[in-house]
């Protein structure tokens, strides 16, 4: 029988098969290959003579696999950030876009917590939309922006991504309409969240699947491979191509279309600035080696 994993407590997996939820341990062979299952792997199980629990005898190949949280085959990120309290913070921000880009998922910008301020800074919209981000604008607590993501929502496995405290939690409660994660208050002296999230978990909706996970404040992209980072900076693509060297990374390289696009404000000076302060920590990384 073929399932999907949707949570895992301590070596037992839950694993969906058509409308039942199924116990199961994993065979003892994974653990000498070193493949261990996780949340959102494709599986083949046995059933046991007590039908409710099984073992996994087979996992099938990811088309994408997360390591914070371990989850396999996402296609699509919720990356949500509150306008207000937390304040937005655009190296993170930027930080979780080329994360995003880097496991090739389909990206949503949800911007939340539209009530607490009086008007969106216009300027930041436009590079956001320049970066090809599609944005969803939400009030989560009185339910505006909803629709739009639920619409989003059919055939995917949708991973919200994000800081402490923006309100991913509390997004997925007014989505599925039940308290199915807790949420907690922002610190008042930090203005940060508490890391109310611990675990993940698959929650199936329309036709689909949504997974909160535990919000982080720092995230490292040392990992990405130097010549792979540019790939994560969609709008850099059109000009990229045109570089002088065809192995330009834009950066002190002369005849750079890309550099170029900059001057001439195609791209963000901004977000160039920070394709550039991740690509020299990569590189200060790889000197350390
Ligand atoms: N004003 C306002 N507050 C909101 C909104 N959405 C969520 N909140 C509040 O923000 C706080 C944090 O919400 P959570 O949903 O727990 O945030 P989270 O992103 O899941 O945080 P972690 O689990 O710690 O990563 C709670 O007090 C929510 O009530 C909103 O649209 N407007
Ligand atoms: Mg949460
Ligand atoms: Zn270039």
């Amino acid at each position: 029988m073929q399932g999907v994993i949707t949570k895992g407590i301590g070596g037992l997996y839950f694993v969906k098969v058509e409308d039942k939820v199924i116990e199961c341990k994993a065979r003892g062979k994974f653990r000498y290959t070193g493949l261990v299952p996780v949340i959102g792997d494709k599986v083949e199980i046995m059933l046991e003579t007590d039908v409710s629990k099984g073992v996994i005898e087979k996992i099938y190949a990811r088309d994408t696999e997360m390591i914070r949280p371990a989850v396999a085959n996402v296609t699509q990120a919720f990356v949500v950030f509150s306008l207000k309290k937390p304040d937005l913070n655009m190296d993170l921000l930027n930080k979780f876009l080329v994360l995003c880009e880097h496991y090739r998922l389909k990206i949503v910008l949800c911007l939340n917590k539209l009530d607490l301020v009086d008007k969106v800074d216009e300027n930041l919209v436009q590079e956001l939309r320049n970066v090809g981000c599609d944005i969803v604008f939400l009030k989560a607590k009185e339910g505006e922006g909803l629709s739009e993501l639920k619409a989003k929502v059919k055939d995917n496995i949708s991973v919200f991504c994000g800081p402490s405290g923006v309100g991913k939690s509390t997004i997925l409660n007014s989505l599925l309409g039940r308290e199915a994660m807790k949420t907690g208050d922002i610190s008042k002296k930090s203005q940060k969240g508490k890391h109310t999230t611990r675990h993940s978990e698959l929650i199936e909706y329309e036709d689909g699947f949504l997974l909160d996970t535990p919000g982080f404040s720092s995230l490292s992209l040392d990992f990405i491979e130097k010549e792979k980072l540019q790939d994560c900076f969609p709008e850099f693509e059109k000009h990229g191509s045109e570089c002088r060297f065809s192995n330009c990374m834009h950066y002190k390289e002369p005849n750079c279309r890309v550099k170029e696009a900059v001057d001439s404000n195609e791209i963000y000076a901004d977000r160039y600035k920070f394709y550039i302060k991740t690509l020299e920590e990569i590189i200060a990384r790889g000197n350390k080696k």
